[in-house]
């Protein structure tokens, strides 16, 4: 039979035990479509790795039926925080209300939704779509003299980087009537959707294109790929601005393929986990967290290279 010393010092242990208990955090992807999304991922696993989270971690491979139904899992689970990146912005409210019912938190991160209810998630974190929309619109002003033809790529449709890019992209070329958008379509983010949807857009527009303004720089890429291979040179022959800064890009604005590319910082782990730590504590946290985004050109991009880090 054990000493009663034995019991007790065990009993005087488990809150210790209890209290080391790892965090679990359940985090819902939306995919693998782009070198964005790859470094938001590890900066979200290596994070979870630094801090002792257990992270369980879902790659929907682009379905929004995949995330909802890794979050319906998380519940099952019994996380403690459940963090999603919503690849598109409507059909959350039913799933978020069954993690607000088992009073599990939810923390909107890269993308947000479109709710009337905003008590289904405790907070958002990422980016200013519009904003970064915004800066690519008026850096095309500025280095076209507010004149030429564009065509678009755009994101991934429904998305919120997608809707708000175009919208703040449009909203700003009002001011400037002779930068007019010719064409636009959907390359969903990913490259191969970028250089199809250029080619097409050369067979259909020719030499009428001057500019092309895609939503993320995996789209930008794979249109410079497509006019090299219309035997055009990018960034001279067609200017090209695009959004995510990827060490990729940043080099080839260097090098003059690409003339512009907004920043749309992905690494961001470090972020939602202290935010997290705060929901679980009971503090109050802000409703929305922009990150810092910057833009890089011939003027900063050459500079700039050596301390990207994604
Ligand atoms: C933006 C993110 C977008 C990136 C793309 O925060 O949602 O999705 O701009 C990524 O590269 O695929």
């Amino acid at each position: 039979m054990k000493s009663l010393r034995t019991v007790f010092l065990a009993a005087l242990a488990l809150p210790l035990v209890l209290a080391a208990k790892p965090l679990r955090i359940g985090f819902a992807q939306t995919g693998a479509e782009s070198a964005w999304r790859t470094a938001n991922s590890e900066s979200m696993k290596s994070e979870a790795t630094k801090r002792g989270i257990e992270l369980k971690f879902s790659d929907a491979q682009g379905k929004q039926e995949n995330q909802i139904r890794a979050v319906r899992s998380f519940i099952t689970q019994g996380v403690d925080a459940i963090v999603i990146a919503p690849i598109v912005e409507t059909g959350w409210d039913p799933v978020l209300r069954e993690a607000k019912r088992a009073k599990i938190p939810v923390i909107l991160t890269d993308r947000n939704i479109a709710t009337a209810d905003e008590s289904l998630f405790a907070c958002f974190i990422g980016s200013d779509f519009y904003e970064e929309g915004r800066m690519a619109a008026d850096w095309l002003a500025k280095h076209t003299g507010g004149k030429g033809s564009i065509v678009e790529l755009q994101g991934t449709p429904g998305s919120a980087p997608a809707n708000e890019r175009r919208k703040a992209f449009a909203d700003a070329l009002k001011n400037y009537p002779d930068l007019k958008i010719i064409d636009s379509q959907s390359g969903n983010f990913e490259r191969s959707g970028g250089k199809q949807v250029m080619e097409a857009f050369l067979k259909k527009h020719g030499k009428a294109i001057q500019i092309v303004y895609a939503h993320n720089d995996d789209m930008a890429l794979g249109a410079a790929q497509a006019i090299e291979e219309a035997g055009l040179k990018p960034g001279k022959d067609i200017v090209i601005v695009s959004i995510d800064a990827i060490c990729e890009a940043v080099k080839a604005v260097a090098d003059g393929r690409l003339n512009c590319t907004v920043e749309c910082n992905p690494l961001f782990g470090p972020k939602v986990y202290d935010t997290v730590a705060k929901i679980l504590a009971g503090e109050s946290v802000p409703k929305k967290a922009f990150n810092k985004d910057e833009l890089f050109d011939a003027t900063n991009a050459a500079t700039a290279l050596p301390t990207r880090q994604y």
